[in-house]
């Protein structure tokens, strides 16, 4: 063999073994990717309830009525005792949720009006432009309120309407833009209103009642379901809502179809991308008020709207699972169902659900609810269900929706970077019940912020005006393990237990942040 001949081969050579090098990196990448979860990533649906509490369900220790389908799903899956939303409303607990971040460290991010500018800047890492990056087409069905728009000019429904959850993440949506009893009550579907006629467009205000248009106030005998507090500008399909609102008829929506609507939307989007990976935030109006199920749920719970409501949420889950099994997509598919706050009774319509409420305890053995800083505000109903990879049981890891971001980057095989999601911890490991550990502490959100620790929770003092010198008012100290129900503040029985979680706190505050 001559030298360069010789040569030659050794150049083969080299080429071969830099090329496997390549295909051993590569494996390794895709094996990394498999690892994290013992199998490939699966689709993820997120079902996201409103106002269900923390023992809502059957598999919650419901006995007034009945969830079959999310007690089969339950049975199935991993049901947490300690899974908690970031905050006791709804907006901050979704910001939550999507960005990572707890909502309190940002200003704006309490309850929106229903023509709020967007509060996710488009930009940020979210949940679903992570999962986008992973290759997941994603989609959002149901309630947003997140607000809409840059806030540069006020939202005119009757034009394309930008930016908004296509410009954070999701490749579609299908939207109540805000909530069912604020307006406008129309449907969007990616950047604009629905059958909307434009010889009839939409004029709404969150300030002057429109002139002309009947009232909560000045049509009150002619309500379908009165109201008891605010819920009395625009008239809507006989309900009293916040805001005032005319035009857009052919547009708007019906409140009894809407749970049908929500499922029908869902189940087309999960058609157009069963051949590919999917995430699907189907986040329903059940059971926010105004409770108004459709018919055939009317009746059904013995406990009036809030029950019935209940029910048919219980029916829209059945619809989600049932369609991913008859795709033959259930061990591929993630199911989670969950809350985005507490329970609630009277949330502003007389629609009986403390006088019809029976024996039933919303936030089961938990004290507080909506609104409350107390374990029944965040505490909440928390499912994880794999078919194949999650073995069933119940886990009593401390969890939270915050978590979904950093645990399903974990999940996809990607690192977040240091500055995205500062709250959201990867506790991947607890949710597919491979650890009993998940989170060591979470902050819980509602007027003031509490601190849970292992069994130890603190809620903080009243803040009090600056003007003040001193804080007014005690903290409070709970041991869970004894004391669920939040009866006995035992702060001062353990004033150094009480010192240091308040230093805690303030030291999460102060940092900005919590992951690592
Ligand atoms: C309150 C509303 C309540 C509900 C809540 C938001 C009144 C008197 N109360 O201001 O009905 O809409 O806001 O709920 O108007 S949430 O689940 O979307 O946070
Ligand atoms: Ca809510």
């Amino acid at each position: 063999m001559n030298a360069h001949k010789l040569r030659s081969r050794q150049l083969i050579l080299f080429f071969m073994l830099v090329l496997s090098g390549f295909i051993v990196a590569a494996q390794t990448t895709k094996t990394a990717t498999d690892a994290a979860s013992g199998s490939k990533p699966p689709n993820i649906i997120l079902i996201y309830a409103d106002d269900i509490g923390y023992g809502d369900f059957s598999c919650y220790g419901m006995t007034a009525a009945q969830t079959p389908h999310i007690d089969r799903l339950a049975q199935k899956g991993l049901q947490f005792t300690s899974g908690y939303c970031s905050s006791a409303t709804c907006t901050p607990s979704r910001y939550s949720m999507l960005t990572g971040q707890y909502a309190w460290r940002k200003r704006g991010t309490g309850i929106l009006r229903g023509n709020a500018a967007m509060i996710i800047k488009p930009g940020t890492t979210t949940l679903p432009s992570i999962l986008k990056k992973a290759g997941y087409k994603t989609g959002v069905v149901g309630k947003w309120h997140l607000g809409l728009g840059d806030g540069t000019r006020p939202l005119d429904w009757n034009k394309e309407i930008k930016p908004g959850p296509l410009e954070i993440g999701f490749d579609y949506a299908f939207l109540m833009p805000a909530t069912g009893d604020r307006v406008p009550c129309v449907y969007m579907e990616n950047h604009n209103v629905i059958n909307l006629d434009p010889d009839d467009p939409i004029v709404v205000s969150y300030g002057k009642p429109i002139p002309g248009e009947p009232t909560g106030i000045t049509h009150r005998d002619t309500l379908k379901m009165d109201w008891s507090r605010g819920h009395n500008n625009a008239v809507i399909n006989g309900v009293g809502r916040i805001g005032h609102m005319k035009g857009g008829t052919s547009a708007l929506w019906d409140d009894e179809t809407m749970a049908d609507e929500f499922v029908k939307q869902a189940k087309a989007f999960i058609d157009r991308n069963k051949k590919e990976r999917f995430f699907l935030y189907f986040a329903t109006h059940d059971i926010h008020v105004p409770r108004i199920p459709h018919p055939r749920f009317v009746g059904k719970s013995g406990m009036g709207p809030r029950g019935d409501a209940l029910v048919q949420f219980d029916w829209c889950v059945g619809q989600l699972v049932e369609k991913i099994e008859q795709l033959g997509l259930a061990e591929e598919t993630m199911i989670i169902v969950t809350s985005d706050n507490g329970p609630v009774l009277d949330d502003g319509y007389k629609d009986q659900a403390r006088e019809k409420l029976g024996d039933h305890k919303p936030a089961g053995p938990l004290k507080g609810g909506k609104y409350s800083f107390f374990e029944g505000g965040t505490r909440v109903p928390f499912i994880v269900a794999w078919p194949g990879t999650i073995n069933p049981g119940r886990s009593e890891a401390i969890v939270s929706q915050v978590d979904f971001g950093a645990s399903f980057a974990k999940m996809t095989g990607q690192t977040l970077q240091t500055d995205a999601m500062p709250d959201s911890f990867d506790v991947l490991d607890a949710l597919l019940g491979k650890s009993k550990i998940g989170r060591e502490h979470v902050v819980e959100h509602a007027r003031r912020l509490g601190l849970r620790k292992g069994n130890w929770k603190y809620i903080e003092p009243q803040p009090q005006p600056k003007t003040k010198k001193k804080p007014k008012g005690k903290p409070m100290l709970f041991h869970l393990n004894d004391d669920l129900g939040e009866s006995t503040n035992v702060s001062g029985k353990y004033p150094k237990k009480t010192e240091e979680m308040s230093q805690m706190l303030q030291k999460i505050r102060r940092d900005g942040r919590t992951r690592p």
